[in-house]
């Protein structure tokens, strides 16, 4: 370790910071300034990786949590030498098109391993990357050769150890011994609005001891400390390490380190001028010439060892062709299609347990499918029968025991997920989806095919009363982009819907699940299995239909009973399961006129709010429920509430 060429690495991303954020004339430079060192140190002593191949497997993974110092990591990915971040993107910093985002972005350079800005989440990620590795660790590696062996660091700040998440998430890692996750906390005592004084004095050390942490500090400006609290972090294999840094937010800055003032505006042309002259910074987007010539020695050793892990790979490969065989299975992200169960028209199942058969085929045929649910495995009916749970003892289990916790839930599913190698699964009552709504919103932003298995979708819960039934749900569900909402009407739809989430790559996919039973229904198109991919089918005919009614899921049935009632009086009725509301409205005319054809009155039947729906019906033909529900038997709940068939025959 060479502590002056570390000492010029945090000069320059104090100096690239402070350059990036006055000239964006926004963000962040308090954490990129104060945690500076760590950064150095960081990148080029401590992680495992290689900036010529930002996705080599075997990598470490680093993930800032305290998002908001986008420049901190940006820094470090320019002064290592990943490809896209560019002198040139730090210069377009925040603007428009630039790789260099306000806050990182998956997806937008080379080496930004998440999504992160919303404080916890980021810390509550990594926690599922180190899931992820000790599954395949526990998987792939032999006797003779380690493939499979990474660490994963965070940086968080007192707003990330505020936030509940990181709580969530770590009273999990405690538990479930991940000792390969090193989490440094940037403790400066300044948030946005001044000390944390003011609302957070409890004891972080205490508390993560509790959680069954190691818990280990230092001083943020000590290279020689902070390379000894991680040697302790490494030697400690069972718990987690979380490494308090006391630090001071902005320093550097003569009149604005240690204020709030820092946190998250530029330095001002005065103070910036100021700084530089007293940390010996010349000119602009200022590197130290031994900062990039170290990096240059760095880049040598990064890249021998990255190939001498990849003669290990092959050697390995070429001793387990059938773990090898495996391996490129995981990681070829393809779904190896299942024997799915069949039905019979007229067969009683509720959808979770159709989805529950779907998924035990299913998990039979794919081996890295991996997930679990927040305290609800039963009622949810997400068992998994071919597989034991994942635990301290047992890193070979793919069902997890997520406990209470579906923020973190969904947040370590999205790390799984990130890591690579596995397709994940969570599921909850869909309408405590509203606690893991932020780590659903991430999931869509940064594209990842997380599955949530929502059950219990309606009123139709019945006796747990309004605080279990969902009525807004599916609509808020919809509304984040790139979520695909699928909600099929009876166990075939169920089958095909699980096919449909695990053909999917790009998107988070909720399974929208009912409670109660409903029945399967003959299906009319017989292509149904195929035109469903089009988000919608016609699940029973009319000839020159003068009413068409779109239902979903467990609605369905009551529309094809409602139609029945109707046909009585001579109506013409067809009734279309729209599985997915958005997948049907990305089709073109021909399709979507081919099932709801133009001219035919439109009624919508869902219990739930109609909001989204006004586009597809005159707001009297919309079916719905715009309320809380009630506590009582599901059927008395509907009748109360005058959401029945005759009720729909009425309206038609
Ligand atoms: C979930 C969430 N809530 C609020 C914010 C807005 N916010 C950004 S940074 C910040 C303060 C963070 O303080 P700290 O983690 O101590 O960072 P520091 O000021 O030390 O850089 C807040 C409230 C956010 N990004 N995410
Ligand atoms: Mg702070």
């Amino acid at each position: 370790m060479n502590t002056k060429a570390l000492e010029k690495i945090a000069l320059s991303i104090k100096a690239l910071s402070m350059d990036a954020i006055q000239k964006a004339n926004s963000g962040h430079p308090g954490v990129c300034m104060g945690a500076a060192e760590l950064g150095a140190i960081l990148y080029a002593e401590l992680m495992r990786h290689d900036p010529l191949d930002s996705k080599w497997p075997d990598r470490d993974r680093f993930v800032m949590s305290a998002g908001h110092g986008s420049m901190f990591l940006y820094s470090l990915l320019y002064l290592s030498g990943y490809k896209t971040i560019t002198l040139d993107a730090l210069k377009s910093f925040r603007q428009i098109g630039s790789p260099a985002a306000g806050h990182p972005e998956y997806g937008y350079a080379e080496g930004i391993e998440m999504t992160t800005g919303p404080l916890g989440q980021g810390f509550a990620t990594a926690v599922g990357m180190v899931i992820a590795e000790a599954m395949l660790a526990e998987r792939f590696n032999t006797a003779k050769h380690k493939i499979v062996d990474h660490y994963t660091w965070v940086l968080a700040g007192d707003g990330c150890l505020q936030e509940g998440v990181s709580g969530e998430a770590s009273s999990l890692a405690g538990h479930l011994e991940l000792g390969k996750l090193i989490v440094f906390y940037d403790s400066n005592k300044i948030t946005i609005d001044g000390s944390t004084d003011l609302s957070f004095t409890e004891d972080v050390e205490g508390r993560y001891k509790a959680y069954g942490w190691q818990v280990l500090s230092g001083s943020m400006y000590d290279f020689e400390e902070i390379a000894k609290l991680v040697k302790e972090a490494k030697a400690e294999t069972k718990k987690p390490s979380l490494i308090i840094l006391k630090s001071i937010i902005g320093k550097g800055s003569p009149n604005k380190q240690n204020t709030a003032d820092i946190h998250g505006a530029p330095l001002g042309a005065e103070e910036l001028a100021i700084t530089k002259k007293e940390l010996g910074i010349e000119g602009d987007f200022y590197t130290a010439p031994e900062a990039l010539s170290y990096f240059e020695t760095k880049r040598a050793e990064w890249k021998t060892i990255r190939e001498k892990w990849l003669e290990t790979f092959e050697a390995w490969a070429k001793e387990n062709p059938d773990k090898k065989k495996e391996w490129d299975a995981y990681y070829s992200g393809r779904f190896n299609p299942a024997a799915l169960p069949t039905y019979k028209e007229g067969d009683k199942i509720a959808t979770r347990a159709a989805g529950n058969k779907a998924l035990a085929s299913i998990s039979l045929a794919n081996k890295n499918l991996v997930g679990g649910s927040a305290d609800l495995k039963g009622p949810n009916a997400v068992a998994l029968p071919d597989t034991s749970a994942f635990s301290a003892k047992d890193r070979s289990g793919r069902y997890i025991y997520y406990g209470i916790r579906e923020f973190a839930m969904a947040a370590i599913s999205n790390g799984i997920t990130l890591h690579g190698g596995f397709r994940s699964f969570c599921a909850t009552f869909m309408v405590f989806a509203d606690y893991l709504r932020p780590a659903l919103r991430l999931s869509a932003l940064m594209k990842l095919p997380v599955i949530y298995v929502l059950t219990h979708d309606s009123i139709f819960v019945g006796e747990d009363g309004p605080t279990h039934q969902p009525v807004e749900h599916l609509a808020s569900l919809r509304a984040i982009p790139n979520v695909l909402v699928l909600r099929p009407a009876d166990a075939e739809e169920t089958a095909e819907a699980w096919a449909m989430a695990m053909e999917t790559k790009d998107r988070p996919i909720v399974l929208a699940l009912s409670r109660q039973n409903t029945t399967v229904f003959e299906k009319q198109d017989p292509e149904w299995k195929n035109t469903m991919r089009t988000g919608a089918y016609i699940a029973q005919k009319a000839e020159k239909a003068e009413t068409v009614i779109i239902a979903t899921g467990s609605e369905v049935n009551l529309a094809i009973k409602a139609a029945g009632i109707a046909a009585q009086k001579g109506k013409k009725i067809q009734v279309v399961s729209m599985v997915s509301r958005e997948l049907f409205e990305s089709q073109n005319e021909v399709i979507r006129n081919a099932i709801v054809p133009q001219g035919a009155r439109v009624l919508v039947c869902e219990a739930g709010v109609r909001s989204g729906w006004e586009a597809w019906a005159e707001p009297k033909d919309i079916f719905s429920i715009d309320r809380f529900g009630e506590s009582g038997p599901a059927d008395k709940v509907a009748e109360h509430l005058g959401f029945t068939a005759e009720a729909l025959a009425n309206m038609i």
